[in-house]
């Protein structure tokens, strides 16, 4: 048995016992603080996680809405930031992304750096996590904002490769994104694909609107999900 010293480590050892994690992502822009039993109502039974973040939030807003989530839920509360500015000290984690499918150097290394300050005097655990963006089939915002080319879907060769790229690099998770709204999720086969050459957790998010699409990004080898857009609009099934 391994003891459990982080949240990092809490998602290997699930990794490890394939135990499949569920992360719900809250968009703070659009999370209403005034209704907090619908919302604990609406949470999928599964749930093991609340990430918090969006491609651009308004200044202040997720500080407030992290508050508010610790206040009434006990669900670790971890930030999955579109930049420096999404940082709050309230959360537990935080997702310390490299857009390493991009050649952006903003969201390669500019962001980070300029998240330092914010960081470095807070117990908010850093997950460094490699976050590769992989086409769903129509333009996203994180596409729009980061301003670079997902990967192709067929293009499984230079996913592996990235992803083990982010592995060699040190990354802790790897998150494979298709986008919030993406028309085509995150395909079996890059899943599986990536899950066989990695032995770091992945992280898999973008699309999945049913049970019937979770069940199939686990099979694949999906250690943690990410639902987003149909949690939100309530129309999850
Ligand atoms: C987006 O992966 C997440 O960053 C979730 O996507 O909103 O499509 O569920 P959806």
């Amino acid at each position: 048995m391994i003891e459990v010293q982080s949240y990092l480590e809490e998602i290997q050892q699930a990794t490890f016992e394939k135990r499949k994690l569920l992360a719900i992502l809250i968009d703070p822009d659009k999370f209403d603080e005034t209704k907090p039993q619908k919302f604990l109502q609406k949470l999928p039974k599964q749930i093991t996680h609340i990430f918090v973040g969006g491609s651009t939030v308004k200044e202040g807003r997720t500080c407030s809405v992290v508050k508010f989530l610790k206040s009434i839920s006990d669900l670790p509360v971890i930030l999955f930031p579109g930049d420096h500015s999404q940082i709050s000290s309230h959360a537990d984690a935080l997702l310390f992304l490299s857009l390493i499918s991009g050649r952006n150097p903003e969201f390669l290394i500019e962001q980070q750096v300029r998240s330092v300050e914010k960081i470095r005097n807070t117990n908010l655990e850093i997950i460094p996590t490699g976050y590769i963006l992989i086409d769903g089939g129509r333009e996203t915002s994180v596409q729009k904002v980061s301003n670079t080319i997902p990967l192709a879907q067929d293009n499984i060769q230079q996913i592996v490769n990235t992803a083990l790229a982010g592995q060699y690099s040190g990354k802790k998770i790897i998150y494979l994104e298709a986008g919030s709204g993406a028309k085509d999720q995150v395909s079996s086969k890059i899943i599986k694909a990536v899950k066989d050459a990695l032995n770091i957790p992945i992280i898999v998010g973008g699309g999945i609107r049913s049970i019937q699409q979770l069940h199939r990004v686990y099979d694949a080898g999906a250690d943690l999900v990410v639902i987003g857009t149909a949690f939100e609009n309530g129309t999850f099934q």
